[in-house]
């Protein structure tokens, strides 16, 4: 029945689009990319779906997850069907994931159906088809006026490449002085991170020549066979950055500029993301920010928090263009561990990727709201394989649902071109509510957005250099009122809303605002202490994924030898440290439960339940 009448709703504000017109620009729309695992998504021909060894295909029917450890049927053909749809649902680039030929047995127990064991880099493997078929993907995605950029893992090679017994080729992997590989024991260590063994695959050393060279020569076969659009680069960070320095220089000189390259540099912290900003990719994922949007719209972290992350990540990279994402193959899909508002928390943290600055990349069964699955959770083994359920061939109506309201995203991007390029300005955010303006020109739009599971009034004063006189809504479902230099707004749960306004921002418009201390229906107040009976703690604060690891002041009383801290919170399990001092970091020893953290030690973690 809500879908029902939220359609309806829907409906009426696409009319209201069109009454309201704007003046179409002269600027083709951004891409939005859909990142396809082949292997898992459609089965455009069964007869290559065992390859060369029958072993390898077992259908996954529901109840045997042992088969998601084998290939699935997905092909280069089901994809070239597939374009018309994507197409409709408003997506312009394709990202699929490797193609080449990959090692044609298992490797403990797991089939390489995702690609990323290559065993010939100038092959296509057999389960996803022949040359032909991809050239026919890349003829059919030009035909569209849609782009394609092709997944290169270029760290490692398959456990049984030939060239591991190739005494010719020995040193074209990295070995110790005692001949054997080099192992990741600490993840510090930039050197290790680069020559050690990933998941035990041979690693290639790329900072040799004729590694380089070989690497170089297979980017541009690919690139001159098919007329691809980009290469989305795999592992990045365990490789190093002298070879990315030449060879993004090389294949731009190659293949000229607008080829894209888009780097995975896996890592949370801006910090360590820097030294790969000016190297030549166009693009770098914004694996920090994938963190700070699931711990905000996933877990409950405040839009203050977020707010805060994004000005730390501006600044510390002013010269990266992000892909941005709520999930990928890598992770537990977005939706993992959240029951309740599953799908509107992912709508909601779609509806910021499809509204903010960056490139969004959609991973395939997102638009579907496919469930994800928590690491160790099931079987104590990986979750790769859950997060990597084949997409379905016939949708559920629950799921045409979803694809509708996640097109209808697509189509609010696609239609402003300041969402993609327009400056970003801050006017309002407090724990539960965000609200930011995009500015292109003369294209002005406001975007509101409520991560609070309570509906929500606020007023917000406008800034000096913001007028605003008519606003007409684009998209959602809250209401605004104009007053005097105040908006008056109600906001439906979880809901993000979009008007276009006519008005005025000034050029020395700050971008970012204070914050409001003012909490949603939905927050509680938790007292958490610390006991400081030398009496050392001039500064105590908290940091955890409810505010994105950045530590944080919270309201401090102190009785006697013990201090308490005030710490508004929603429902759900949090990890957490104290920061003493601002400069030590303890897990909190009278928590109830513990983790370990990545580096050895203890988070200490809570629960608040209804
Ligand atoms: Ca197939
Ligand atoms: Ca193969
Ligand atoms: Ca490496």
């Amino acid at each position: 029945m809500r879908y029902l009448i939220k359609m309806t709703l829907v409906s009426i504000s696409v009319l209201f689009i069109f009454s309201n017109c704007s003046p179409v620009h002269e600027s083709a729309p951004a891409d939005i990319m859909y990142f396809i695992l082949i292997d898992r998504f459609v089965d455009g021909n069964p007869e290559n779906n065992t390859g060369n060894n029958p072993n390898s295909y077992e259908p996954y029917d529901g109840s045997n997850p042992e088969a998601l450890k084998k290939y699935q049927g997905g092909d280069l053909a089901g994809i070239t069907q597939s374009l018309d749809s994507l197409k409709a649902m408003g997506i312009s680039m394709l990202w699929i994931s490797p193609f080449i030929d990959n090692s044609n047995t298992d490797y403990v127990g797991w089939w390489p159906y995702h690609g990323y064991y290559p065993i010939d880099f100038y092959q296509v493997d057999e389960h996803f088809g022949t040359l032909e078929d991809l050239k026919k993907l890349v003829t059919a995605i030009h035909a569209r006026n849609m782009k394609i950029i092709f997944d290169m893992p270029f760290n490692q090679t398959a456990a049984d490449h030939p060239w591991i017994n190739d005494p010719g080729k020995k040193n074209w992997f990295h070995m110790n002085d005692q001949d054997q590989p080099y192992v990741i024991t600490d993840w510090q260590n930039q050197e290790q991170i680069e020559w050690g063994e990933l998941h035990g695959l041979p690693d290639l050393a790329q900072e040799r020549p004729e590694v380089s060279e070989y690497l170089f020569e297979v980017s541009k076969y690919w690139i001159e066979e098919t007329g691809c659009d980009g290469f989305r680069l795999d592992a990045v960070k365990h490789i190093p950055i002298s070879f990315w320095q030449e060879y993004t220089t090389r294949i731009k000189n190659l293949a000229g500029p607008e080829f894209l390259l888009l780097g995975e540099v896996f890592w949370g912290e801006s910090w360590r993301i820097e030294p790969y900003q000016d190297i030549g990719f166009d693009y770098l994922f914004d694996i920090p920010g994938y963190y700070a949007i699931r711990n905000t719209f996933n877990k409950g972290a405040g839009l203050d928090d977020f707010s805060r992350f994004y000005k730390l990540n501006t600044e510390n990279l002013p010269d990266i263009s992000f892909a941005t994402l709520i999930d990928n193959h890598d992770v537990p899909r977005f939706n993992v561990d959240l029951n309740q508002h599953a799908w509107e928390k992912q709508l909601l943290a779609l509806g910021w990727l499809m509204t903010a600055p960056g490139l969004p990349v959609i991973y395939s069964g997102t638009e579907l709201g496919m469930k994800g699955y928590a690491v160790d959770d099931v079987r104590g083994e990986s979750q790769d394989y859950l997060n990597r359920l084949p997409y379905p061939s016939t949708l559920s109506e629950e799921q045409l649902f979803y694809k509708k309201e996640f097109v209808e995203l697509t189509e609010l991007r696609n239609r402003y071109p300041a969402f993609h390029g327009g400056d970003f300005h801050e006017i309002y955010k407090d724990w539960s509510i965000y609200a930011y303006l995009r500015d292109l020109g003369d294209e002005h739009l406001l975007v509101c957005l409520n991560n609070a599971t309570t509906q929500e009034f606020i007023s917000i004063p406008l800034p000096e250099g913001l007028e605003i006189s008519e606003l007409h809504k684009i998209y959602g479902e809250a209401v605004i009122r104009k007053e005097a230099r105040e908006l008056l707004l109600r906001l439906p749960p979880n809901t993000l809303t979009a008007w276009k306004y006519d008005g005025d921002v000034s050029a020395d418009l700050a971008k970012w605002v204070a914050f409001t201390d003012r909490l949603s229906g939905d927050y509680k107040l938790l007292k958490l202490f610390y006991l400081d009976d030398e009496n050392k703690v001039d500064h105590l604060q908290i940091a955890g994924d409810f505010n994105n690891w950045q530590p944080r002041n919270y309201p401090l009383t102190r009785g006697g030898d013990t201090l308490w801290l005030d710490i508004p919170l929603k429902r759900g399990r949090y990890v957490y440290k104290f920061v003493v001092n601002d400069t030590i970091w303890l897990a909190d020893p009278n928590a109830s439960e513990f983790s370990d953290d990545p580096y050895g030690g203890q988070n200490s973690i809570l629960t608040i339940s209804d």
